[in-house]
């Protein structure tokens, strides 16, 4: 099991160690996650079975995620005396997590009036049934005792702006038990149905304290091991189920239990494994860059949204409520490559997402106007698109208030950055069914928003992008952000490439689409933005880009220099008085990004340069900014630095140094974009993969301690196995390939047949200096 195994033996630690383990240790399948608390865990340890695609209001409170009575729950008193971990009766106890199949697994020991009491219980959300969960349960006594049993559906639910479910009802059908609800805001029915599966005595079942239970009272053995396996089932009103929720759920662990624990857990594995079979990637000589990649590989895996779900990711993926659920660039910009490039069917469930919700988009430019129109994507999108985030995003935490942010409406990158995901998807498998299926709408219509939004300048005859906000938050309200007008630019130049490729390849769909859209008298003069908008360029003595127009202006101070002014340790930086906000303190890669993003544009001596400005100078106060930084190190051959940065990233959630609030926010969840950012760095970054002239290409530049980098890549549909050491690439086609692929290898471009091997050696240069 090395490196496919995470465990630890903490017990104690504060509320903030706590919560962190909690965080690393959750499993999730896509449909639900569960945190990683203890069976016997309840509301006041944060426990949370957090469903995608569900969404609710309480009041004025945020709309967020809601989170579903707890079918894991199970709690065991021995001679009267409840087991917890915080009762000081463990002695021992180790939780782990199965890297290969999302397992969680905790053995506690546990000292009772001199008896010595183990509990083991092994946790996984089905992989094979989106809807299941799976938990066996053991319990072990040295000596004769009392043992009470009490396992079922916990109906005490903790939620960050709840209830959701307020008026849960129990009831049992048989030996099955079931909670059911509504939602406040849309009535939507939520229902949770456990049974279980034992050899014990007859039990009870209960309503007892909230929660619906089978209750056993044992006269438990010494040395005898009483065991039980839970089934539970979750459904909502918003499944594509052919019974009713509650219907479904009983049926679905009826189903469940008449096939036992085993298979269930063998066929969670066989598609774990298929799963790893596409992404896996292995680093040899390096065990703690190994653990953290897969660790971050997972976290993505985990999240990838149910087939024909038209879900998408969320900033936090499924560990929780925290960013209202809600789906931002992250996903399309940090985590989508990594599907795209291994996983193509689940990108494409994640731009579908993006097509789904194209008329909240459409309905935000909307209101957020003046004179917007097209798509303008929602900042923090929940299930209709529409946006989630609010004006005031962060509060202060000296005064409690709430402070103005321009997140929301001003951040107009993100339509953008969708925009080019879509494009990417056609670039990468060659298939424009996703174009023909909605894609090619929302590029028109992201396009249509730039145009709407752009001013044109008449003094210096351009179009510039004023008033927005660029990735760095710090700085809010700014003109001509070069990230932003870069991303707008490629956006128009995209709806003119595609425009062109429907008219050579679906004449028809394309009549029908002007007409949708009623863009026919537009679409010259994207052609007139598109030749005449500002795109930032390097100053030609410097290389410098300027982060947007002023930034140069600002106060150049320390990052230490401002931070030590703060007055609390949760002070935010940014929005309208923010500490940073004079200066040229940036929250995260904003130039660096897009030097990322378009990586074929700039020259190494460029990429240099503005590295070596912007980096001292950026507080990597989100967690999407450090692998921005490798990645860009890796293409100037500053390979300690992208390492130092690769590590950061991909240990972020393992190591779970992030920071638990910004401002009065609670924040505290899994951050997929950095796990994304984790690939992209390994394979995009050290191993240098990419397209060139629309071909595949790779160009690694290893990491010197790293002897061997591994992995799949899936293009234009077909299979690649790739193979990096430090003398050799070798690239193996898979012999079910449909075509014979020019790859680019190094400066090489060499023919890839089906079931071909083909290799390029590498000079250590090659490797060493990117
Ligand atoms: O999308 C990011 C943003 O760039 C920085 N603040 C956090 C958001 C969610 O991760």
């Amino acid at each position: 099991m090395e490196h496919w195994k995470i465990s630890t033996s903490e017990l104690g630690g504060d509320a903030a160690d706590l919560m962190r383990r909690q965080i690393r240790f959750q499993i999730a399948n896509g449909y639900m996650g569960y945190r990683g608390t203890l069976d016997e865990d309840g509301p006041e340890q944060h426990v949370g079975v957090t469903l995608a695609g569900i969404f609710d209001r309480v009041g004025e409170a945020w709309r967020e995620p809601v989170n579903a009575p707890n079918g894991g729950y199970t709690a065991v008193s021995v001679d009267g005396v409840e087991l917890t971990l915080a009762s000081g009766d463990c002695a021992r106890h180790e939780q782990a997590l199965d890297l290969a199949a999302a397992v969680f697994s905790r053995q506690s020991v546990f000292q009772v009036n001199g008896k010595g009491v183990t509990l083991q219980s092994t946790r996984f959300l089905s992989a094979a049934n989106p809807h299941l969960g799976v938990v066996r349960y053991t319990v072990t006594c040295d000596a004769a005792a009392s043992l009470r049993i009490r396992t079922g559906i916990d109906g005490n639910i903790w939620d960050l702006n709840g209830p959701h479910l307020p008026g849960l009802e129990f009831a049992t059908q048989g030996d099955v038990l079931l909670v059911h609800g509504k939602t406040q805001e849309q009535g939507i029915p939520v229902a949770v149905a456990e049974a279980v599966v034992h050899t014990l005595a007859d039990g009870k079942q209960e309503v007892s304290e909230g929660r619906n239970l089978h209750t056993w009272q044992i006269k438990a053995e010494a040395g005898k091991t009483y065991t039980f396996d839970k089934f539970f089932a979750v459904a909502t009103g918003n499944d594509s189920l052919e019974a009713s929720p509650r219907e479904a759920v009983v049926e679905m662990v009826r189903a469940a239990a008449a096939v036992g624990f085993e298979p269930c857990l063998a066929e969670h594995r066989a598609e774990w494994q298929r799963r790893w079979e596409r992404a896996d990637v292995v680093i040899e000589g390096d065990d703690d860059a190994q653990l953290a990649l897969r660790f971050s590989i997972l976290q993505l895996l985990m999240a990838a949204p149910v087939e024909g779900s038209a879900n998408s990711i969320p900033a936090r993926a499924l560990s929780g409520q925290v960013y209202k659920g809600a789906i931002f660039w992250d996903t399309e910009m940090f985590m989508y490559p990594m599907f795209l490039y291994t996983w193509p069917e689940a990108a494409a469930e994640l731009l579908r997402y993006r097509i789904h919700t194209l008329d909240g988009a459409r309905r935000k430019a909307q209101t957020e106007g003046p004179g917007y129109r097209g798509a303008f994507y929602a900042w923090e999108s929940q299930e209709t698109g529409d946006d989630a985030c609010s004006y005031f995003n962060v509060g202060d935490p000296h005064t409690g208030r709430e402070l103005r942010t321009h997140f929301r409406d001003k951040q107009i990158h993100v339509s953008g950055d969708i925009a080019i995901a879509m494009w990417q998807h056609f670039l990468v498998t060659g298939d424009d069914s996703l174009l023909l299926e909605g894609g090619a709408d929302v590029i028109l219509e992201c396009a249509r928003f730039y145009y709407s939004y752009a001013y044109y300048k008449a003094d210096k005859r351009r179009y510039e992008f004023l008033d927005v906000i660029g990735p760095d938050e710090y700085h809010e309200r700014v003109n001509n952000n070069a990230f932003t007008n870069r991303v707008a630019y490629e956006t128009l130049r995209i709806a003119l490439e595609l425009v062109e490729h429907l008219r050579a390849e679906h004449p028809d769909a394309l009549e029908a689409l002007i007409e949708r859209l009623q863009i026919a008298d537009e679409l010259p003069a994207y052609a007139v933005l598109l030749r005449e908008a500002y795109v930032p360029e390097p100053d030609p003595q410097t290389g410098l880009i300027e982060q947007f127009e002023g930034y140069f202006k600002l106060d150049d101070v320390s990052i230490e220099e401002v931070t030590s002014r703060k007055i609390h340790p949760n002070e935010y930086l940014g929005a309208g008085q923010g500490l940073a906000v004079p200066t040229q303190v940036i929250k995260q890669a904003d130039v660096i990004m897009m030097m990322y993003l378009f990586r074929e544009s700039f020259a190494p001596e460029i990429v240099q340069a503005n590295w070596d400005y912007y980096e001292p100078r950026t507080e990597h106060g989100s967690s999407l900014s450090a692998c921005a930084y490798a990645l860009t190190a890796t293409e100037i051959g500053r390979l300690e630095e992208a390492y130092r940065y690769f590590i950061k990233t991909a240990s972020i959630d393992l190591k779970g140094d992030f920071k638990l609030y910004a401002g009065t926010i609670f924040m505290g969840g899994t951050h997929p974009a950095a796990c994304g950012g984790a690939w992209l760095t390994t394979v995009f970054g050290f191993a240098g993969v990419g397209r060139h002239e629309g071909r595949l290409a790779i160009r690694p530049r290893l990491y010197p301690r790293w002897t061997r980098l591994r992995f799949s890549l899936v293009y234009q549909k077909d299979h690649f196995t790739v193979d990096v050491s430090r003398e050799v690439l070798t690239v193996q086609a898979a012999a079910t390939n449909r075509q014979t692929h020019q790859l680019q290898l190094v400066d090489r471009i060499v023919a890839c047949a089906p079931g071909a091997v083909v290799t390029e050696s590498l000079s250590p240069k090659a490797n060493d200096d990117g």
